[in-house]
């Protein structure tokens, strides 16, 4: 009995896994999933009535900081009257990222374009009294950059949404009161299509899922409503299970991850949103290393500004996707075109490789003292770059030994003048496809 009991259970488990993941094979996913792979950077904006800068995105309302109606009431002050989309769009252009994601609304429910499922956006609710999302959006496919929309599932104001506080009664109970959820359904997907039908985004961002299943949320039903005109569209994983690719939020994989596709978001400061006084901005170095550190374990990092309430970018956060744009400029070849580098324990640095495998970039975030050390290297060296100079490196080969299965080891000299003044990158030519020697040392006797 248990052992029917079972077959059925599993068969109706492989019911409800969705057609739609289903009839995708790997290549179909790979290749809907090139742009992405090849992104590496994308810039995050958080932007809403809380970027009045008194406290954080959204949050207040559920750590009960704040009234749901002091919380809403941030909206007199969204002015947007110094947006300019078009330099929000150049800017990041010249950061060197290829994909932006911007926050149509966020757990807070105010929709930053013309919605007309329910009141409270930009346009009715505010004084910028204006859809923000279409002139950004024409401006970012101007400058030929990926569209992404972030969306929270969670809206905690709205009166059909079950949940409002972290340490508190919910609204209602979803069970027993499912019309009422489904209302709530109803107009998360309405907007959903909106923003879908008029601007076919590249990407979905969405957040908050976990407030909920995917049955619940009938995430199922949802990326089938996105891909009906859009099938190509990218969809990050806070949907419970039914996304593309991980999101590790303002924290880097310390090991190549598992899964294939990814990406960290990442803050410049504390803040995902404009905040007064938050002044503690990551320096650019440190956010250059971040970036670099996602290339080397194969992912994204899309890095967040948060405009002022009247759009205005802080100078620090221009300042940051300047010197973006400076690095990557001058080391394109070694950031687009790169999966995941090889162990560390071939070399003291960040390294990626060329989609062939035969060219080795290692990322210095510092000036090496005399050389560079390399080793356990199967494939021979041919040349060494300096990437983004006419400079190429030297190199010393030492204990090279014909008897030995251990390869010998390469000191890279690279030349004073062309040192980069944050992260150094090194070219290394290699004869063929790496292949690494990952023993432990040629053993001549054995002593026990
Ligand atoms: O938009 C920004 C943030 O507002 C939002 N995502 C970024 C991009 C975000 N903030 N915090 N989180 C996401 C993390 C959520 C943490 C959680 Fe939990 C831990 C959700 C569930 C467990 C603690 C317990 C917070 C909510 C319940």
């Amino acid at each position: 009995m248990r052992i029917i009991k079972t077959a059925v259970a599993l068969a109706a488990l492989a019911i409800a896994i969705p057609a739609i993941q289903a009839q995708e094979n790997p290549e179909q996913k790979a290749q809907r999933m090139e742009w992405f792979a090849h992104a590496k950077l994308g810039i995050f904006i958080h932007w809403g009535i809380y970027s009045k800068g008194d406290d954080s995105e959204s949050w207040p309302i559920f750590n009960a900081r704040m009234t749901v109606d002091d919380y809403m009431k941030q909206a007199e002050c969204f002015t947007a009257d110094k947006y300019d989309p078009a330099e929000w769009a150049k800017l990041i252009k010249e950061s060197g990222a290829r994909y932006t994601v911007i926050t149509t609304k966020h757990h807070d429910g105010f929709a930053l374009w013309d919605t007309r499922a329910g009141d409270v956006s930009a346009v009715k609710s505010s004084p910028a009294k204006r859809d923000l999302i279409a002139p950004f959006a024409e401006a970012v496919r101007n400058e030929g950059i990926k569209l992404g929309f972030y969306y929270s599932l969670i809206d905690w104001p709205r009166y059909d949404y079950p949940n409002v506080l972290r340490s508190g009664p919910a609204r209602y109970d979803i069970e027993k009161e499912p019309e009422r959820w489904q209302h709530f359904l109803d107009f998360n997907s309405a907007q959903l299509r909106e923003l879908d039908r008029q601007w076919h985004p590249d990407l979905y961002w969405f957040d908050g899922d976990w407030e909920f299943s995917a049955e619940q949320w009938k995430a199922a039903d949802i990326v089938a409503m996105l891909r009906e005109n859009n099938p190509q569209v990218v969809i990050n994983s806070r949907i419970q299970g039914y996304g593309d690719y991980d999101t590790p939020e303002l924290g880097i994989p310390v090991v190549k991850p598992q899964y294939k596709w990814w990406e960290t978001c990442m803050t410049m400061n504390d803040s995902w949103g404009f905040r007064i006084g938050d002044d503690d901005y990551k320096s650019p170095m440190t956010l250059l290393r971040m970036f670099v550190d996602c290339i080397a374990h194969g992912g994204n990092l899309l890095l967040d500004i948060g405009p002022r309430a009247d759009g205005s970018i802080p100078d620090e956060e221009k300042a940051i996707l300047k010197e973006f744009g400076r690095w990557t400029s001058k080391h394109a070849e070694a950031i687009y075109g790169t999966r995941a580098g090889i162990p560390a324990d071939h070399v003291a640095a960040y390294t990626s490789l060329n989609e062939a495998g035969d060219i080795l970039y290692i990322y210095l975030p510092y000036r090496p003292n005399e050389s560079v050390e390399l080793k356990g290297l199967k494939s021979r060296v041919n040349n060494i770059r300096v990437v983004g100079t006419d400079r190429n490196a030297d190199w010393k080969l030492y204990n090279d030994i014909s008897w030995s299965e251990v390869p010998g080891v390469y000191y890279i000299e690279v030349p004073e003048e062309a040192l980069d003044e944050r992260i150094t990158v090194l070219a290394v030519e290699l004869d063929e496809p790496v292949r690494l020697y990952r023993g432990s040392g040629q053993i001549i006797s054995i002593n026990e």
